[in-house]
């Protein structure tokens, strides 16, 4: 179902002209109203009259989280407070937050993405949403609350975390659809089948998993543990939040669609920041064409995709590919880079092996070296012959497919730590202790 079929199945000639209209109406708004941007025109020399073609995006500059920190927490603001209807600020791993704010008609557009989300994920008007992500300063609780109230569904702000509360109300409440992060969602499950909870007595159909990587390993766990159909929404705080993209539920696997007559995608080589063709793997970044209190021009998500056209899609708007990890997340382990949805995926290959798996990183001498432990199926017979086999088993996969050596251990189940209600930590670096 769409939320908002014109829109969604609008052909590209016109989704291309609405955006044309969108950057022109955007980089002179910029232009007026934050002094950085206009600084920064003035010195590259752009006149933002001249922008008049999408296609001109290439000639613009890009925006960086650091450009974010220098004027923290609102200089980049193109509306003075009063204008202010919501302020959100996503936790950087050091210092201060990244602040983003909102007006009322750029929560209205909130609303408006993630109710196209919701509903290509197979929420309908009338459905109960358990809304798991985290509600506060994080876009997630919000986020996908706005949209299930523009959609029409009734929503259960639960939160994250209490997990106990949690699986109490999705017996007693009988929510259709769930949303949190894929970590969470394992977690839910394998507490559910933990106490035994009969799955034919809940009624949920529908999982919107996202805010972190996750490959189609964490989907079949999900998915068959929960008897759900499992998508994935991507987003972040410097855009909007949760609802920049979508995968629809019957073209699960083949990517999400970016709702790109708000948030216009392109994909760049890392190093040169030149834009890279359909299908080539590099580092997402987003204009907002639309949002009126904090626009941003190319921001450098730091995310790894690529980005492909479905002629097989109804929905027109380009598909973006599950990310891969983020740029400063990437492992380096002797020369060889790595993300840890790379391992996940190999995981996926060995049915002996749960999708519950920690990636550690330690320094010896000079040389970084990798670790991975990876949990055994619960009902898989433990033996240490078989935990040895197996181990050797991933580690030659890991050698063939990614080319790193790295240590493997197999535990037993529940070793690994789960998802406490929020995004996981997949990633242990010894080196920063
Ligand atoms: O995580 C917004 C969100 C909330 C998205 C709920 C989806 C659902 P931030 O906290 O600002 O915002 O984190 C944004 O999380 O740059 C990605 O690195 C990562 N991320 C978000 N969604 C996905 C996803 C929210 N589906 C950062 N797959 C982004 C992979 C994701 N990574």
């Amino acid at each position: 179902m769409f939320f908002n079929p014109e829109i969604e199945t609008l052909p590209l000639d016109k989704l291309r002209k609405l955006q044309s209209q969108r950057l022109h109406w955007l980089v002179n708004y910029m232009y007026q109203k934050i002094p950085f941007y206009k600084q920064l025109f003035d010195e590259k020399g752009i006149e933002p009259k001249s922008i008049n073609d999408i296609q001109d995006i290439a000639q613009l500059p890009f925006t960086r989280k650091e450009d974010l920190r220098n004027h923290y927490p609102f200089g980049l603001f193109a509306v003075p407070r009063e204008e202010l209807a919501r302020i959100h600020a996503s936790s950087g791993t050091t210092g201060k937050p990244t602040v983003v704010g909102y007006t009322k008609k750029d929560l209205q557009i909130f609303g408006e993405v993630n109710a196209r989300s919701l509903a290509a994920a197979g929420a309908r008007p009338g459905m109960m949403l358990h809304n798991a992500y985290g509600y506060g300063l994080f876009t997630g609780g919000l986020g996908m609350h706005i949209g299930a109230e523009t959609l029409g569904m009734s929503v259960i702000p639960v939160s994250g975390g209490m997990t106990d509360r949690q699986l109490m109300i999705l017996q007693d409440f009988q929510p259709d659809v769930i949303c949190c992060t894929p970590s969470y969602a394992q977690r839910l499950a394998e507490e559910i089948g933990n106490r035994g909870i009969d799955l034919e007595s809940l009624r949920l159909k529908y999982g919107v998993l996202g805010a972190e990587p996750w490959t189609e390993a964490i989907r079949v766990d999900v998915q068959n543990r929960l008897k759900i159909k499992a998508s994935n929404i991507y987003g972040l705080s410097e855009i909007i939040g949760p609802g920049v993209s979508q995968e629809a539920v019957e073209e699960r696997g083949t990517g999400s669609h970016v709702w790109e007559d708000h948030f216009f995608p392109e994909v760049v080589d890392p190093d040169t920041g030149d834009p890279l063709p359909e299908g080539k793997e590099g580092v997402l970044v987003f204009t907002t064409l639309t949002k009126e209190a904090f626009p941003v021009l190319r921001y450098w998500t730091n995310d790894i995709c690529s980005l492909n056209y479905d002629s097989n899609s109804q929905r027109t708007h380009i598909k973006m590919s599950a990310i891969k990890g983020r740029a400063d997340d990437m492992l380096i382990i002797r020369g060889v880079n790595l993300f840890h949805t790379q391992v996940e995926e190999l995981i996926q290959e060995i049915p002996e092996l749960a999708a519950h798996y920690q990636l550690i990183v330690s320094r010896e001498k000079t040389m970084d070296t990798l670790e991975v432990k990876v949990e055994l199926e619960p009902n898989v017979q433990e033996s240490s012959d078989l935990k040895l086999q197996l181990g050797n088993h991933l580690m030659k996969k890991m050698k063939d497919n990614i080319g790193v050596s790295a240590r493997v251990e197999i535990l037993g189940h529940a070793s690994i730590p789960r998802s406490e209600g929020g995004k996981l930590k997949r990633i242990v670096d010894k080196r920063e202790m």
